[in-house]
């Protein structure tokens, strides 16, 4: 009877442990779908929002559930960063800068391009930037001069706490040198690759003394480089507006940007200052220290010499602007290379051989 009795307790007990691991084994299986159903949703997320990764996604979906519908950005975009100050808060004033022409371009992108994205583009990590800056530089065969651009200028412009990206207008082939319509190129060229609102026209041998003086955009196209070594740091002529300048995307499109016929050296500027003036705009300046330059000491380059017809075209400005500009402008792109200090766009502007 005894024995019985013991041996149906033990077959209970052994009935009841079977049924917890049953129970537990099921809880697993209900757990795992669970899951796999998040790791779905996220896979059909992912496919409709093709911009984030992978891992975020799944984040962003399970947050979701918790939170009922408000969208949870990733932590490290999550938190919101509040306007840059103005004036920037890390400005040092006047600079001493002394050209180390044996630097090379591998060394400057092992000192400067650590806080660089791509391309030579820059956001300030910890406030949102006043502006969208386009940085433009008309270029051909200056390579020497565009490292120490870089090496210098980078700096300088983190520290103006400029959103900011840097553009090299390289033109094609050995006609004609035209500065003004590689410009006018950059700022087509930039706007496909950000929402710029600001551009910056600067030549690749001018060097700020003063970083107090801002790469960005003001109430008139702004004329920057005020007092240049060169000139003796005075300006040479009160119109003139070449060097770097500035202009908001909407001024720049009120004088049609610039002309696209001054092939060769000289008047562009004189042109644009014209245009400016014109469309009921004036010449915004920085004070004759802050507008300090230094420019490389060079010499003329081939195939852009002095054309003694771009001094008369200047006479035309008001006639002509209308239709020469940013409305005619024709070019195309050879080559786009995105190095970790700019971007490099070689472009064929159809140049009258020299
Ligand atoms: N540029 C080039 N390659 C060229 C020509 C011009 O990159 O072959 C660009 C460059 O950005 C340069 C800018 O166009 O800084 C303006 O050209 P520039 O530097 O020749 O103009 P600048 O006003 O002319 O400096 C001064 C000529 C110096 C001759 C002095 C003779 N006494
Ligand atoms: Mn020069």
């Amino acid at each position: 009877m005894f024995r019985t009795a013991k041996m149906i307790r033990k077959l209970f007990c052994f009935l009841v442990a079977l049924i917890l691991l049953r129970l537990v084994f099921l809880a697993k299986v209900f757990i795992n779908s669970k899951d796999s159903f998040l790791t779905s949703t996220a896979i059909q997320y992912l496919l409709a929002n093709g911009n984030y990764t992978f891992s975020w996604r799944v984040k962003e979906t399970e947050d979701r559930k918790v939170s009922q519908g408000t969208t949870h950005m990733p932590a490290s975009m999550n938190k919101t960063l509040g306007p840059c100050t103005d004036p920037p808060p890390n400005l040092v004033g006047p600079l001493r800068v002394e050209f180390n022409l044996s630097l090379t371009l591998e060394e400057v992108r092992k000192e400067i391009s650590r806080p660089l994205q791509e391309g030579g583009r820059y956001k300030p990590p910890d406030c949102v930037a006043i502006q969208k800056v386009a940085i433009i530089i008309p270029f051909r065969n200056r390579h020497e001069h565009l490292i120490q651009w870089l090496y210098y200028v980078h700096p300088i412009l983190m520290r103006q706490q400029l959103d900011y990206g840097v553009y090299v207008i390289n033109q094609d082939g050995d006609g004609l040198f035209n500065r003004a319509k590689l410009m006018n190129t950059g700022y087509v060229e930039a706007l496909k690759q950000y929402d710029y609102d600001c551009f910056v026209f600067s030549d690749v041998d001018l060097f700020p003394l003063d970083d107090r003086n801002i790469y960005k955009c003001f109430d008139n196209p702004r004329h920057l480089s005020v007092a240049v070594d060169k000139f003796n740091f005075i300006l040479p002529y009160g119109t003139i507006f070449g060097g770097v300048s500035s202009f908001f995307k909407n001024q720049f499109l009120k004088t049609n940007g610039f002309s696209n016929t001054y092939w060769g050296w000289g008047g562009e500027d004189d042109d644009m200052y014209k245009r400016t003036i014109f469309r009921g705009m004036s010449i915004s300046r920085p004070d004759s220290q802050t507008g300090r330059y230094k420019m490389i000491v060079h010499n003329r380059d081939l195939h852009n010499e002095v054309n003694p017809e771009n001094a008369e075209k200047v006479g035309h400005a008001e006639t002509t602007m209308d239709e020469d500009g940013i409305n005619s402008l024709k070019y195309t792109v050879k080559e786009i290379v995105k190095d970790a200090l700019y971007t490099f766009i070689t472009v064929d502007i159809q140049a009258p051989a020299s």
